[in-house]
């Protein structure tokens, strides 16, 4: 599975630390039910069996609703479970060496703050960009925030589909109007919403309107 621009419209990358009492497989299919269009397993504190095990029963909701389905830093839990793909940073293995691993025809998306970063990215193999932090956000405490100005650089700069993260919620995704993203990728906005099956559904509808 290779990604499209309509994937990117509405992506939530996840952090347990939110969930109060659903489990994150329950979470994950109410926000796919409401229109999310990716989701990443982003789990920075989980033991490897405890990892495997979630990322096997995530693939097994995301596939159902044939959604892609990435995972954050671990390409050897994503290649085992089959994931569609994996997301790394900058501070993470080379993009290159990530793609000659993963082969030809998982997913890769590449964080990047920059235009010589996300150059670098697609020339490397990148299918998609992830940008931010776009705006300020207490979900990501080393996050550099990246201007305006560097992100439209970087929608022009690139032809594959480019996600802002970093801060975006229902009051300022206005903001990102013309800003060439394709989409918004979300914790916060969604996880630590009380209904998060109606932010979901706000988001989406939000991200359709304002964005390309
Ligand atoms: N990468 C850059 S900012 C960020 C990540 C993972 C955190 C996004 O979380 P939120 O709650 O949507 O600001
Ligand atoms: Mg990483």
């Amino acid at each position: 599975m290779k990604v499209d621009r309509k994937d990117m419209v509405l992506y939530l990358v996840t952090d347990r630390t939110w969930l109060k009492d659903k489990t994150l497989p329950e979470v994950v299919e109410s926000v796919l039910k409401n229109k999310a269009t990716f989701i990443q397993l982003r789990e920075k504190n989980l033991d490897y069996e405890k990892f495997k095990k979630l990322a096997t029963e995530l693939k097994g909701i995301t596939d159902q609703y044939e959604i892609p389905f990435v995972i954050n830093d671990n390409i050897e839990i994503a290649m085992e479970v089959d994931a569609d793909g994996v997301h790394i940073g900058q501070e993470d293995l080379a993009a290159s060496k990530a793609r000659e691993i993963l082969g030809k025809d998982k997913i890769l998306g590449v964080s990047v703050a920059t235009v010589e970063e996300a150059i670098e990215a697609e020339k490397s193999g990148a299918d998609y960009l992830g940008v931010g932090s776009v705006f300020p956000t207490n979900t990501k405490l080393d996050a550099t925030n990246v201007e305006m100005k560097e992100i439209k650089k970087i929608t022009k700069a690139v032809n594959i589909p480019v996600v802002g993260i970093g801060g975006i919620n229902e009051e300022n995704i206005h903001l990102l109007k013309n800003s060439g993203l394709d989409g918004i990728a979300v914790i916060s906005a969604i996880l630590a919403q009380k209904d998060i099956e109606k932010a979901t559904r706000n988001l989406y509808k939000l991200a359709k309107d304002n964005l390309n």
